[in-house]
């Protein structure tokens, strides 16, 4: 997407509507009566709207662009954000949304590349970071403008790749790739420091290397800096630790591992829309 040329708070209020589409379409995907992972991937739909419709260079029209910066979703469960967001960008119709995870569907569970607009399979958690850092580092030799973003959970930092791939990032300097923490603080079965408690997310990062920002993930504004900070990074990577709360949007499943991967019935659903439409 091309940068749009309006003030910062026309620019904000844009990309806020554009949140709040995502948000409309991970409730399309869902359906009725259909598990999905709705919790995750409305924590960071306002990374993925500020992403897709601010600072990524792509579009739907040009798939092939070798300069076209990569997105991957290290977290894969959380696809339905992205299908939101390629479908809002024209990837593919919006009326596919409503077939995810149906037989020979365009859309699956999981981020396949068959799908217009996905870079990278994921959904075995862990592996997006050293995908991305393969990106990276393909881009520069290439001589190549693109940039890779990734975003990871906070439940999945408990996966030893991710912290191999923060190394190699950091061997090499990768100033091209941006990592974006979804920091909801639950994963699937409960709260993150219950289950394998992982202290002081950007602590980490920075000891390994990464220059880090700290933001809150819903706003849209912090948003927006860090990334430009992180992309404006000369010779090492960027990580951004963005605090975020587990089903934001759908007031009902706000900061609960109860609708990690759950379903919305038809009443359910009605009261989803109706709470994404008054945030
Ligand atoms: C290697 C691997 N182990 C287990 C799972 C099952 N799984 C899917 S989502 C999830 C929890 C992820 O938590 P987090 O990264 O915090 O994601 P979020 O809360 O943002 O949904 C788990 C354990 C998986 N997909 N891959």
């Amino acid at each position: 997407m091309s940068r749009p040329d309006k003030t910062n708070e026309e620019l904000l209020d844009s990309l806020r509507e554009k949140a709040r589409r995502v948000r409309l379409g991970i409730i399309d995907a869902l359906g009725i009566g259909n598990r999905g992972h709705v919790g995750g991937s409305m924590s960071c739909a306002d990374i993925v709207a500020a992403l897709y419709f601010y600072k990524m260079h792509h579009s739907p029209d040009n798939r092939g662009d070798p300069d076209r910066d990569r997105f991957i979703m290290s977290k894969g469960h959380s696809v339905l954000a992205q299908y939101a967001a390629l479908a809002e960008a024209g990837y593919f119709d919006k009326a596919v949304l409503g077939t995810t995870k149906s037989l020979g569907s365009l859309l699956q569970g999981h981020p396949e590349r068959t799908t217009p607009g996905v870079e990278a399979n994921t959904g075995s958690l862990g592996q997006g970071l050293s995908i991305g850092v393969g990106m990276a580092l393909a881009g520069k030799a290439d001589g190549r403008s693109c940039r890779v973003y990734v975003i990871v959970g906070d439940g999945e930092l408990a996966e030893g790749q991710v912290w191999e791939a923060a190394m190699a990032a950091n061997h090499y300097g990768l100033d091209n790739l941006t990592v974006i923490i979804d920091m909801n603080g639950i994963q699937a079965a409960g709260r993150t420091r219950d289950r394998y408690s992982i202290q002081n997310i950007p602590g980490r990062f920075a000891a390994f290397g990464w220059k880090t920002f700290e933001i809150d993930g819903h706003d849209m504004a912090d948003i927006v800096k860090a990334l430009d900070m992180a992309s404006a990074l000369k010779g090492c990577p960027g990580a951004i630790a963005a605090r975020t709360v587990k089903g934001k949007g759908i007031a009902f499943a706000e900061n609960t591992h109860a609708y990690h991967n759950n379903l919305l019935t038809a009443e359910e659903r009605e009261k989803a829309i109706a709470s994404v439409m008054a945030i």
